[in-house]
């Protein structure tokens, strides 16, 4: 590269850059999937689950987890050379909730994940980014050992409107997990381009 032109001659891009939420209950796999993804060291600020947290930590279900997200996970993938994305985990447990006002500003649309053992504990994301009309999709981290439900299922028990999207993934899979910020993305847009109709007409 000369003078910031790339031998091609090409003006170096300028990529555009999305910030989007990772949301959903205790221990669902929101730094798992952070770290999947990311191409720099992800920030990570857990600390240790300990014996006298025990009563208000449930950690059924994900038996090997020592350590939970006390601030937020972020992370960064370029989806394309001009379009990266910069991901923010929020916080699962309800202790920590109010850390997710501060994490949203400015968010173009958010992942709930969801794990189909305690469906309850993302209802209180799922409701967040409703009332805020954050556009988001629902994300089932398939763990090993959970029943497969079909999706119109779980679209059901979590009441989710007709146009947000469900996506089953894994929070470990890298391309999983891009193909599910791929969907946030694209229902993003759509969803910006529909509030733009409402105000012009
Ligand atoms: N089998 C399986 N285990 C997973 C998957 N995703 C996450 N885990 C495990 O589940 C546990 C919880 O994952 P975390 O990524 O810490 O969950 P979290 O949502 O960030 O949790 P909090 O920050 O405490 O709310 C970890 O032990 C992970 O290794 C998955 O898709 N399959
Ligand atoms: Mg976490």
């Amino acid at each position: 590269m000369i003078f910031g032109r790339t031998e091609q001659g090409k003006p170096p891009v300028e990529p555009v850059t999305l910030k989007i939420l990772v949301a959903g209950g205790f221990g669902v796999g929101k730094t798992t999937l952070v770290g999947a993804v990311s191409e720099i060291r992800p920030l990570r600020t857990e600390e240790l689950l300990t014996e006298a947290g025990r009563p208000v930590d449930d950690t059924s279900g994900v038996e090997g987890k020592h350590a939970t997200t006390v601030a937020m996970d972020f992370g960064r993938i370029s989806l394309r050379e001009d379009l990266v994305l910069y991901l923010f985990g929020t916080p699962g447990q309800e202790r920590f909730w109010f850390m997710w006002d501060e994490l949203s500003e400015g968010a173009l649309g958010a992942v709930v994940l969801a794990d189909t053992r305690r469906l309850e504990d993302c209802f209180a994301a799922v409701d967040y980014f409703e009332r805020r009309s954050i556009p988001f999709l629902v994300g089932v981290n398939c763990f090993e050992g959970a029943v497969r439900y079909p999706v119109e299922d779980v679209r059901r028990a979590l009441d989710l409107d007709d146009d947000v999207p469900l996506l089953p993934c894994d929070a470990r899979d890298r391309e999983s997990v891009k193909e599910v910020l791929i969907g946030v993305v694209q229902h993003a847009m759509v969803y910006a381009a529909g509030r733009h109709r409402a105000v012009s007409t």
